[in-house]
């Protein structure tokens, strides 16, 4: 596991945080960079020969939904060809014990599979799954405190890649890779032309999910940010909430972002490496092999 020096303050912080379940984590595209999904911005980012404007927003679906749904399409392929990574796993493994929650504005569902394979490591097959691939289920026995059903589950802020939402009779499915056909997508229902059930620039988020958000952040003892660039709103504000609480902020980013001058520590590595650190070793009662 990597050495991340956090002080020993922090660290104990940390600690009880995950023992009282008061740990919130909020993530960005580059919790996922490392599973090898392109981030937005940034050198090597999806965005930088395209603006988001031209693509992820109601005007460009109704301009060009064939262009739209070719972009999505895309993701949703390269996506489909990755794995969670460690930084994944290790949150969904304290997540499934009740020591913190997920808040993420990614759309990879990378969050959702390393719960499915958390659940099949701790021997937990009664929530049904994605379908991920996991280790050989160890039934070591259920963690020592087994939080309420959809406790573990991550508040996904900006919607999934994986569903669409009807235009018209606004129906929201699973939408699964395999189902495409090329032609553009319509409801079963009403006929009407699916869009990705996503939330684009210039669309409110769901009410319910800002609100548990919001909540959680400002009863968190400690919020992780990681790999965000924290530029985009409303998302952008949870760790401040958290501040603004009196709690504590820890950055996970190999880069400096608007938040890291307010953030109380700023763990310049990657979330693969920095994530399992922080958090520590994974807790009692869930076992199973290591991430690959
Ligand atoms: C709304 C879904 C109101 C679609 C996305 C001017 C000023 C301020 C705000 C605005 C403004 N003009 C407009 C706005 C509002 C706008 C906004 O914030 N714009 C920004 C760009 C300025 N926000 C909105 O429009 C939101 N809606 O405000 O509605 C409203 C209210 C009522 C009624 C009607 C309307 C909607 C925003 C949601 C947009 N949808 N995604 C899709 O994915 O296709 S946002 C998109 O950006 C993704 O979800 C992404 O997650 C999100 C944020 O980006 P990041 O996750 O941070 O990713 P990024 O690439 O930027 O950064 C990656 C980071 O990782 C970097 O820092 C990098 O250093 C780091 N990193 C790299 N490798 C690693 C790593 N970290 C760790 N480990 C590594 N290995
Ligand atoms: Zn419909």
């Amino acid at each position: 596991m990597t050495d991340v020096r956090l002080p020993d303050e922090l660290r104990s912080q940390v600690r009880q945080a995950l023992a009282e379940g008061r740990l919130l984590a909020f993530s960005g595209a580059g919790i996922s960079a490392e599973s090898g999904v392109p981030t937005f911005r940034g050198p090597e980012g999806m965005w930088k020969n395209r603006r988001p404007e031209d693509l992820a927003t109601p005007e460009a679906f109704r301009r060009d939904p064939k262009a739209v749904w070719e972009w999505y399409s895309w993701r949703r392929r390269r996506v489909a060809m990755c794995e969670p990574n460690q930084a994944h796993l290790a949150l969904a493994r304290w997540a499934l014990a009740g020591g913190l929650r997920v808040v993420t504005q990614n759309v990879d569902g990378l969050h959702d599979r390393a719960l499915d394979l958390a659940r099949l490591e701790d021997g937990d097959t009664d929530h049904g799954t994605s379908g991920a691939p996991g280790p050989a289920s160890d039934t070591s026995g259920a963690p020592s405190r087994r939080p309420p059903r959809g406790h573990a589950e991550p508040v996904r802020l900006h919607g999934s890649l994986f569903r669409t939402r009807c235009t018209d009779c606004q129906v929201e499915e699973p939408y699964p890779i395999g189902r495409e056909t090329g032609a553009l997508p319509t409801c079963p229902t009403c006929h009407a032309t699916l869009r990705p059930a996503v939330v684009w620039f210039g669309e409110a988020l769901a009410a319910s999910d800002l609100e548990r958000s919001f909540e959680w952040a400002s009863e968190a003892r400690v919020t992780l940010s990681i790999g965000t660039s924290a530029v985009v709103f409303p998302a952008s504000q949870i760790p401040f909430t958290t501040l603004a609480a009196g709690g504590t902020v820890i950055e996970i980013n190999p880069a400096a972002t608007p938040l890291t001058e307010h953030a109380d520590f700023h763990v310049r590595a990657s979330a693969a490496a920095a994530v399992p650190a922080v958090l520590g070793s994974r807790p009692s009662g869930v076992s199973g092999s290591d991430p690959a």
